[in-house]
């Protein structure tokens, strides 16, 4: 017998099978955006929060070419501290796979292997969308498009600062994915609590956001729903340093013609090194706080399943 594409964790399918809280986590991020050896710590720090709100964590990424839904402490140590891994988003996959290379999974491939698996909720830092100047480079991630056909739940702070923010909620709206504020109608933008722009909804509980989960299922609907979760106002980073940081990496990335995956990990990098590391710290909390949010969200889940079956 052949062995199966996707490799999911007996503590992953055994909750998956039982009905229990999962919370899904990509790899990108400690594979491509946080600095050794801060993103070993951070990737199974996430993890033990997940745990400790009573919830089972299921890091995903490509181990020795096997797409891994929940993987184990020593592979996530493993691919943390590999050089020139693959950035692997939807595309790359099969190429990963096949040619049994190591991958950090970005939130679209993250997103597909989780949904695979029957893992329904996923927290990430940002989200990827469409990059500034996208109207002559056509450069939009496939995170877009993927979370368009793909019935999970993600918890971000929002789409990356580095994106086109209006045009990346333009492209949700004409995507048809929810994108619902958690606890604020200001959408949120990653380092900041506020991104400028406003929602249309927002929801103020676990409870309100499962609800919402399982209207879409019901209704048969595909999208993605999408819950921001602003970082505390009294965390982020002040967003005159942030605009700041923003004008110059942009000019650097264009100086240096940064583009396609490159582009992301490239900004991402600059901002963490011109801050002095005070983004980093922001990140971290983000990601904390979501992976914190998105272990309350899969536990109402659960507990809603259990009583429409009860
Ligand atoms: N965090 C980082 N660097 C990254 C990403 C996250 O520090 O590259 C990934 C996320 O997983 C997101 C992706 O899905 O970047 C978006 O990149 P692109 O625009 O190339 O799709
Ligand atoms: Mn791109």
């Amino acid at each position: 017998m052949s062995r199966p594409a996707i490799h999911v964790s007996g503590d992953v399918a055994r909750a998956v099978e039982t009905g229990a809280p999962v919370v899904a986590l990509e790899s990108t991020i400690f594979t491509h955006g946080l600095p050794r050896p801060r993103n070993l710590a951070v990737a199974l720090e996430a993890e033990e929060l997940i745990r400790a709100a009573g919830a089972v964590p299921a890091t995903i990424g490509v181990y020795d070419g096997v797409p891994t839904v929940g993987l184990t402490a020593e592979q996530i140590a493993v691919l943390s501290d590999t050089d020139d891994i693959d950035k692997a988003s939807l595309r790359d996959l099969p190429v990963v796979a096949a040619l049994g290379r190591h991958g950090g999974t970005t939130v679209a491939a993250t997103a597909y292997l989780a949904n695979r698996a029957g893992v329904r909720v996923f927290a990430t830092g940002g989200l990827g969308g469409v990059h500034r100047g996208a109207s002559e480079t056509f450069d939009e991630s496939a995170d877009l498009t993927t979370l368009a056909g793909t019935p999970i739940t993600i918890i971000s702070a929002g789409v990356k600062s580095i994106l086109d923010i209006g045009a990346t909620l333009e492209r949700f709206e004409t995507l048809n994915i929810p994108v619902i504020g958690y606890g604020t109608r200001r959408y949120p933008g990653f380092y900041v609590s506020d991104s400028g722009y406003e929602l249309h909804y927002s929801v103020n509980s676990p409870e309100e956001a499962a609800k919402i989960i399982s209207s879409r299922d019901a209704l048969g609907l595909r999208q993605a729903v999408l819950l921001a979760n602003p970082v505390e106002e009294s965390r982020q980073l002040p967003p005159d340093v942030l605009d700041d940081v923003l004008r110059r990496a942009w000019a650097e990335a264009d100086r240096q013609g940064i583009g396609g995956n490159a582009a992301t990990p490239f900004l991402l990098d600059f901002i963490q090194r011109d801050t002095g590391g005070r983004s980093l710290e922001v990140n971290v909390d983000v990601y904390r706080g979501n992976a914190a949010l998105a272990a309350k969200v899969a536990t109402a889940l659960s507990a809603e399943s259990d009583r429409d079956q009860a």
